[in-house]
């Protein structure tokens, strides 16, 4: 297993964790960020030579959004250990995760035009005498790197195109066919997998782990006669970086294209993290362009809560109605216990029926 050292803010240090460790590093030291980073090196020179000077650490993996002379610097000075910023963590995750062709190569396209910038500051800096090119074949490879991203970049983007194309086509003709889409849409972790599970009989993988949907699964049940199609998609995190959106969109636009949605929140935050969790939520929602769409909000494994879930319930119906409309309902479950399954089923059919 590889081992990291991580630099982050207190604030996200929970979240960078679990995601460290879902990408299959084992976290071994934590540092701050610093206030007012180095302009050179973003985090201390101190700090930089300790984790230089540790063999053990295999990995440097600062929890924010580096410059490209930051990983320049930080590369030069590390030599042999991996370097790592918030996007090149959250593509490694994505990469461990994608399922269909389409997200491999929204993420492929993301991580090419995320390291285009610093392979031509290299250049940049080659060709001034600084320093060698990232292959160590001097300005020749570095010009023909370059070239090489650039032609990826641009077929990948192509190719792209007609998956989506043919995409929507699709999504069209199932509307030709009166099926209403339902998305299951939430934070990572939250259980939509697990709800997406129970209302289909399917098996989809479920797991602690973050990110363990990369891919969306579309699926038609049947409620009273009437066939309707349930969507799981990729989870939400708080921050997502826009340069890669679009690999979150590859999933998270299943979102935008269904009918209504079934927003899945975990009970079990506390009353802070749950007025996070739905302010970035609905935030994002907009961001992906869900507007006008009924959303039935669940608050789901309620099994593990105990006395306070009515005062969550208020808290979330308050919370969601002030920041989206329409909010159709908001309703507790427990997707592992099948608690309240047959009243959703009953709410996704009236959902279902007002749309058509
Ligand atoms: N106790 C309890 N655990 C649940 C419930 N629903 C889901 N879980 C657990 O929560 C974890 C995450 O469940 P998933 O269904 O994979 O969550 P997800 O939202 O699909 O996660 P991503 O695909 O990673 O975004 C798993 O360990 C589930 O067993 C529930 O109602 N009660
Ligand atoms: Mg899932």
């Amino acid at each position: 297993m590889k081992t990291a050292a991580l630099f982050v803010s207190k604030e996200f240090e929970e979240e960078a964790i679990a995601l460290v460790e879902g990408a299959n590093y084992k976290v071994t030291s934590i540092y701050k960020l610093p206030k007012s980073p180095n302009v050179k090196f973003y985090i201390q020179y101190d700090k930089l030579q300790q984790i230089k000077n540790d063999e053990e650490i295999s990995t440097l993996i600062i929890f924010e959004q580096l410059k490209p002379r930051h990983f320049i610097n930080i590369r030069r000075e590390l030599k042999g250990k991996e370097v790592l910023d918030k996007i090149l963590l959250l593509l490694e995750i994505f990469a461990l995760h994608a399922g269909s062709k389409e997200a491999k190569m929204q993420i492929e396209l993301a991580r090419l035009k995320y390291e285009l910038p610093i392979i031509k500051e290299t250049y940049t800096k080659s060709k001034i005498g600084e320093q060698q090119g990232p292959l160590g074949a001097g300005t020749y490879g570095v010009e023909s790197t370059i070239k090489f991203y650039k032609r990826r970049i641009n077929k990948l983007m192509k190719e792209l195109e007609s998956i989506k194309i043919f995409k929507e086509k699709s999504i069209e003709s199932n509307k030709r066919n009166n099926i209403p889409s339902i998305g299951i849409v939430g934070y990572t972790n939250s259980g939509k997998t697990s709800l997406f599970n129970s209302l289909t009989g399917l098996t989809q993988k479920v797991d602690t782990k973050l990110f363990t949907t990369m891919s969306p699964k579309r699926y038609a049940i049947p409620i009273n006669n009437r066939k309707i199609m349930l969507v799981d998609t990729v989870g939400f995190i708080r921050g997502i970086p826009p340069q890669i959106v679009d690999a979150f969109f590859v999933t998270l636009s299943e979102a935008k294209y269904s009918d209504a949605l079934i927003l899945v929140i975990d009970s079990t935050f506390s009353e802070n993290l749950l007025i996070e969790t739905l302010q970035s939520s609905f935030e994002i929602l907009r961001e992906i362009g869900v507007s006008g769409k009924p959303i039935l909000v669940t608050l789901n494994k309620i099994d593990k809560i105990n006395g306070d879930l009515y005062k969550k319930l208020d808290l979330v119906e308050k919370l969601s109605k002030e920041l989206y409309s329409p909010i159709f309902d908001v309703i507790p479950i427990s997707a592992l216990k099948r608690t309240n399954l047959e009243l959703l089923r009953d709410k996704i059919y009236q959902l279902a029926t007002q749309l058509s």
